[in-house]
């Protein structure tokens, strides 16, 4: 299968209304009312195992008198879409107890009903250990692997995984608690595709997903009015699950799923992804008790991120006080410059660098490569508009590169600036990687992470995920390390301080 045939079927799950279905999972029931009329608009068809009226008898009926029975005092009902409240064991119409969680949506709330269910353990008992500061590696590591042991003792879920995406979307799983299982996924990577864009942009948005049973049915809602489809579950825990991930799950030997959306500085920096062989329901509370538990840990996270910023910053003061000493119009600011190239290289981890201003190249370690570095600034002059500009293979970008380079110039941070105190003269510093072979353990052939069916004699292709996750070792050559976040940090920092000095 080429990647032409399989770009528009990959483009198909990007288009999966995932929080329009119309659709929740089979376990629980659930209701939306509108918040200007107060109405019941729309319902879930399982509503009479539950509550013991039907769909249809409830539908178009007063919502906040019914509401009333188990939330006495309509203004505590959360406002702010997103906003929740969990209401346990909050009723019982003589089908069972039920814990209610109410989320608040654009345009009301949504009500949803589950059996209630007690927790494994007594939750506030569960408590991540406390790190000392400042965090090294070892202390990371060490938090990563409590984070998934808290959330296996938590939940009961069988294997517990840390995953973090890398910049292209594919992931990583950093941490790793199995209980029984002989395979391991510890160390593995999996494709971007595994998670479409459309389902990251909503595990952004949301604390956790939970999928307690992939083989039940979903189960329809009905609207007062129009399409079902019009209601936004963005903010429901009980949403159906796309087709396509069930049979992944399916082929993942996984009867049901959670997971905790990792949210760093804003952006979905992982997950914490829990499978288990059976079917298992976790409850609302022990849901969010994990979403307590991952807040800590991006907390810590961030400590150390800013830790790391913190001593990358100090050291890139100290090469740069002597720079900064010269006066403001001095031309010696570029000679002292030069003198601080190598070790500022040495912070950024470069094994080569260029200092060019306008087209003339002031000094290159790289220098045999006069007539490349000259072409490479007119290039990043013309095609780059960033002020911090980061390359993982130039000769995708500049085929003369590759021709005469022999791998040296692989990967390069360009970092321009405008010498505002010495004639507006445009200041090129660009640092080099060179290519290295790398291996990557992927879980599963990456070139094949889907398995297209049909297609004969004119009938529609199908896409389903592939069946194998066996450890498939990718060898890539012709790539330099990636510029991680460190590294474009300290690169940008470096931008604004050269724009403050020249
Ligand atoms: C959702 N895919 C997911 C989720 C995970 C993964 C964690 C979130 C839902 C859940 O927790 O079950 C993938 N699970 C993984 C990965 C690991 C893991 C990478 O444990 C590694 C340790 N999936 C495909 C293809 C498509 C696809 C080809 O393989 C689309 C064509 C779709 N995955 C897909 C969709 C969702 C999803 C649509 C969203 C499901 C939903 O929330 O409704």
């Amino acid at each position: 299968m080429t990647e032409s045939t399989l770009e528009p079927l990959l483009n198909e799950c990007e288009q999966e209304p995932l929080d329009h279905s119309g659709l929740i999972q089979d376990g629980g029931v659930l209701l939306h009312i509108e918040r200007d009329s107060g109405l019941i608009a729309f319902v879930s068809n399982n509503a009479a195992a539950f509550l013991g009226d039907a769909a249809s008898d409830l539908i178009g009926t007063d919502g906040r008198a019914w509401i009333q029975d188990f939330l006495p005092d309509v203004s505590d009902l959360p406002t702010g879409a997103g906003r929740r409240l969990l209401l346990e064991r909050a009723l019982d119409l003589g089908f069972g107890e039920l814990d209610v969680l109410v989320s608040a949506t654009a345009t009301g709330w949504l009500i949803e009903l589950e059996p209630a269910l007690d927790p494994l353990v007594d939750l506030s008992r569960i408590a991540l250990r406390a790190m000392p500061e400042p965090i090294d590696d070892a202390a990371l590591t060490a938090a990563q692997q409590d984070l998934v042991d808290r959330i296996a003792e938590a939940t009961g879920f069988e294997r517990v995984m840390l995953y973090e995406f890398k910049a292209d979307w594919s992931g990583e799983v950093l941490a790793e608690r199995a209980l029984r299982s002989t395979t391991a996924y510890l160390g593995l990577r999996f494709p971007a595709s595994d998670i479409p864009a459309i389902a990251r942009a909503l595990y952004a948005r949301t604390p956790y997903r939970h999928i307690p049973d992939v083989n039940r049915e979903p189960i329809a809602i009905l609207s007062a009015t129009g399409p079902s489809g019009a209601l936004d579950l963005t903010w429901s825990d009980l949403r159906s699950v796309s087709p396509v991930h069930r049979e992944y799950l399916r082929n993942m030997q996984v009867a049901a799923s959670f997971s905790v959306s990792v949210i760093v500085e804003g952006r979905l920096w992982g997950l914490v992804a829990c499978h288990h062989p059976e079917a298992l329901r976790v409850p609302i509370a022990t849901r969010m008790r994990c979403q307590e538990l991952v807040a800590q840990h991006v907390a810590l996270l961030t400590a150390h991120r800013r830790q790391l910023q913190g001593a990358q910053l100090a050291r890139l003061e100290r090469e740069l006080a002597s720079v900064a000493r010269i006066s403001e119009t001095d031309t010696a600011v570029l000679e002292r410059l030069q003198d601080r190239l190598a070790p500022i290289a040495r912070l950024l981890e470069a094994e080569g660098v260029a200092l060019v201003v306008d087209d003339e190249i002031v000094q290159s370690s790289v220098t045999d490569s006069v007539e490349l570095i000259r072409a490479l600034h007119d290039w990043c002059v013309t095609h780059q508009s960033e002020k911090v500009a980061a390359v993982e293979r130039l000769p995708d970008a500049l085929r003369f590169v590759s021709q005469a380079s022999n791998g040296r110039l692989c990967g390069m941070l360009a970092v321009s600036v405008r010498a505002k105190r010495h004639g507006n003269r445009l200041v090129g510093v660009y640092f080099f990687r060179p290519a290295e072979s790398m291996e990557i353990a992927w879980a599963g052939n990456p070139e094949k992470p889907v398995e297209v069916a049909g297609g004969a004699s004119g009938s529609t292709l199908k896409l389903s995920p592939r069946h194998s996750f066996e450890k498939w070792v990718e060898v890539r050559t012709g790539f330099a390390r990636p510029w991680d976040r460190l590294a474009m940090f300290t690169a940008t920092q470096l931008q604004r301080r050269l724009e403050a000095m020249l």
